[in-house]
């Protein structure tokens, strides 16, 4: 591994980290390669509270965000939480983070589709714009995904109110995917944001995106594989990371994050149609939605119910 690579994960975890700084290794001679598509939810991603969906989960998930007539559709926009469609009852989940960190690119990979205005300037997004998936002929969608604007640079100064708003007074929201960058790491509106979640008892998971910046430093054509000890280290990150999404809960102002992080890449392809760890993005929405992905005779046995809000939200 390149010391500059090994540089990538640590100063930026331990900026807000209380964990023990992990030393840095010095570059082996030939580090062992592992091919990109071969990599698991269990190489790139953490799961403490949770379990890895295993490959039938996988598939399940891959299967009802593919594409068709009726999937994916975009529903609504809104640029302000009074003007939402209030008469909508399909579980909901949210996708926010810092502006640029890509979560309109994220939102293109899990639905298979470019429906979301991507742009490499910050402040693309400007309103909340909803998208229906799983949807068939007549039928409604299983799950909402929400585009939100992006916090910080170029962004709104009024949006951090909206999105209060919505995240406190919404019925249909499961669950907010915070996303955060893994070049940079947590910054301090970041940290803001997640504090506020914990104290109005937000359910909410944390995506690290653009994780192919981190995994491999060579140009785009050229990502193919990632060595054995950049994976190792990108584990590390995420253990480093779990006291700053679960405070102590006697220090904390309330319930933290799920004890499950995921990472991924909207722009590394890993197969016909599928994107680096968007597999796994997929069962962790559809989780939070509450379908459980049983199957009888083809068709969905068995939607668990949906997971309430904490009474505790104001
Ligand atoms: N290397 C890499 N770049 C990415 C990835 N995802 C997005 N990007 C780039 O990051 C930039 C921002 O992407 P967007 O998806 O528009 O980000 P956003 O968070 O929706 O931004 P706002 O709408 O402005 O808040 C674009 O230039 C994307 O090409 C990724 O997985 N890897
Ligand atoms: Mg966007």
């Amino acid at each position: 591994m390149r010391a500059s690579a090994a540089r990538a994960f640590a100063p930026k975890v331990r900026l807000y980290s209380t964990a023990q700084a992990i030393p840095i290794a010095k570059p082996t001679a030939s580090p062992n390669k592992r091919s990109l598509q071969d990599l698991t939810p269990s190489d790139l991603c953490a799961y403490w509270d949770t379990q890895p969906p295993n490959t039938a989960q996988l598939t399940f998930a891959d299967k009802l965000f593919v594409p068709s007539r009726h999937s994916p559709i975009k529903l609504w926009s809104a640029s302000k939480f009074r003007t939402t469609p209030m008469s909508s009852m399909e579980p909901e989940v949210a996708f926010l983070g810092r502006s640029n960190v890509g979560k309109s690119s994220l939102l293109n990979a899990v639905m298979g589709q470019d429906v979301c205005w991507t742009s490499s300037k910050p402040g693309r997004t400007r309103e909340m714009n909803a998208f229906g998936i799983g949807g068939t002929k007549g039928g409604e969608h299983k799950v909402v995904l929400l585009d939100m604007p992006g916090y910080g640079k170029a962004s709104r100064t009024e949006w951090g109110m909206e999105i209060m708003k919505y995240l406190q007074g919404r019925k249909q929201l499961r669950r907010a995917f915070i996303l955060l960058d893994s070049e940079h790491g947590i910054k301090k509106n970041d940290a803001d944001i997640l504090s506020l979640f914990r104290r109005y008892a937000i359910p909410h998971q944390v995506i690290f995106s653009k994780v192919d910046k981190v995994l491999s430093r060579k140009k785009k054509q050229g990502k193919t594989g990632a060595s054995s000890v950049m994976v190792e280290r990108l584990q590390d990150m995420l253990q480093d990371m779990r006291p700053l999404v679960q405070p102590d809960p006697r220090v904390s102002e309330g319930p933290g994050a799920l004890g499950e992080i995921l990472t991924c890449s909207a722009e590394t392809t890993v197969g016909p149609g599928r994107k680096l760890g968007i597999d796994a993005v997929r069962w962790a929405i559809l989780s939070a939605a509450g379908i459980d992905g049983s199957l009888e005779g083809g068709q969905l046995a068995a939607e668990s119910p949906a997971p309430e809000k904490p009474s505790s939200i104001p």
